[in-house]
């Protein structure tokens, strides 16, 4: 039997990739950050098909210890903090765990074991201030964020002990995928929540956006684990962009998703003053609010992947219209069942 050890598992990608490694029949083993009350987030319900090993990517000791006790064929770095906004918050303890967390992973792997095959959860927002339109694996990085400088620093370690020692490491840059787990501060969910408020609780308060005009290339995590492990299981390692090579703003986004809810949203002024009102009735749904702009913003994001398309046969399931359905409808119904 195959075994993997995830870090991030109780986050959204975590949770669809043991869901994915289980179903095949592996021995999942989860890293998870001991915490005051027992918190297994997204795979709560998978709580007793994990082995879970406390641990923390900042802390080299912990890794080391974790891949004695696991003995992996495959390490899944997930582990992140992953909200781009609060980067320039804690901008050193990202850089900690996005950037120095995947060296102490990749130090144990060289000490424990060379022979593991490691993925790293790099992203598209290494590419920023993007420099081709779309991006592949070839296309100049221009990170905006902290966020986005710490994991392009993972990145390159990533390929560099792949070089330096021959290591089976492997870097996903993927662009961003949601689903009905994601965090409630990524702005999909935040409007499919709010949405949810609105149409079961009656909610009237209006969602408070930031920058309504930037564009996003959505896919469904579900679909995007798959080719994380598709990349461990190739004869060679390398780097692959996964993508779904369409780009939407986020207006286009809260408009898709007010109609899944039956609601026709009309957009109004622009910049601070743009609001997003129900055609029907006139009620405000959506303001902006310049609170949730960011220091430095990424405009668009699209990407090419052809080259995982092709190597590794990967290809997406779910487009962007039923994504959204899907998030609407969820948390339609968790509301309506709470
Ligand atoms: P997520 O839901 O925010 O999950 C992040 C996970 O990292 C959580 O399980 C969290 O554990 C764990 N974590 C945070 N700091 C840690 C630390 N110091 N040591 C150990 N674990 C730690 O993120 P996601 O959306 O699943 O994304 C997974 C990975 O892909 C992240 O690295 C993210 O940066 C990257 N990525 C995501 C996207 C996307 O669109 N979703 C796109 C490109 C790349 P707790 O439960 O303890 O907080
Ligand atoms: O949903 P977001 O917070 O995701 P962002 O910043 O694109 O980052 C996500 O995708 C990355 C891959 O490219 C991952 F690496 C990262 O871990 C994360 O999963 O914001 C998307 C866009 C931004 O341009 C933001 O300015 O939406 C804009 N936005 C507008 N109003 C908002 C809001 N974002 C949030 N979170 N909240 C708003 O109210």
């Amino acid at each position: 039997m195959k075994r993997a050890l995830i870090s991030g598992i109780t986050g959204q990608d975590g949770s669809y990739l043991s869901e994915l490694l289980l179903s095949e029949g592996y021995e999942v083993y989860g890293l998870i950050r001991r915490k005051a009350k027992e918190d297994f987030g997204n795979v709560e319900h998978l709580k007793n098909q994990i082995h879970f090993i406390y641990g923390d990517v900042t802390d080299l000791a912990s890794l080391i210890l974790a891949l004695r006790e696991s003995n992996p064929d495959e390490v899944y770095n997930l582990a992140a903090q992953s909200f781009v906004k609060a980067s320039w918050d804690s901008p050193l303890s990202t850089a900690e765990i996005n950037a120095l967390g995947v060296t102490n992973f990749l130090e144990a792997i060289r000490q424990v074991n060379p022979k593991i095959h490691f993925y790293q959860a790099s992203t598209s927002e290494m590419f920023g201030k993007v420099q081709a339109i779309p991006q592949n694996e070839k296309t100049p990085f221009y990170p905006r964020s902290p966020y986005g400088v710490a994991k392009l620093y993972g990145h390159w370690i990533t390929i560099n002990y792949r070089e330096s020692y021959g290591l089976f490491a492997c870097s996903g840059i993927l662009f961003n995928h949601e689903s009905e787990r994601r965090g409630l501060e990524f702005v999909t969910r935040k409007i499919t929540h709010a949405i949810a408020r609105m149409v079961v609780q009656g909610d009237k308060t209006p969602i408070e956006l930031g920058n309504l005009n930037a564009k996003r290339d959505w896919g469904h995590s579900k679909d995007y684990v798959k080719a994380m492990h598709l990349m461990l299981l190739q004869a060679k390692p390398d780097d692959y962009v996964i993508a779904s090579g369409e780009t939407h703003s986020v207006r286009e986004f809260a408009y898709e998703a007010f109609k899944c809810a039956g609601i026709e949203i009309e957009f109004k002024g622009d910049n601070e003053n743009e609001i997003g009102v129900n055609k029907a009735t006139g009620e405000i749904l959506i303001k902006v609010n310049p609170k949730f702009y960011r220091p430095a913003e990424v405009e668009l994001l699209i990407g090419d992947a052809s080259k995982a398309e092709k190597v590794l046969h990967w290809q997406r399931e779910i487009d962007f219209k039923t994504l959204v359905k899907l998030m609407v409808e969820n948390d339609i119904n968790l509301l309506k069942n709470a």
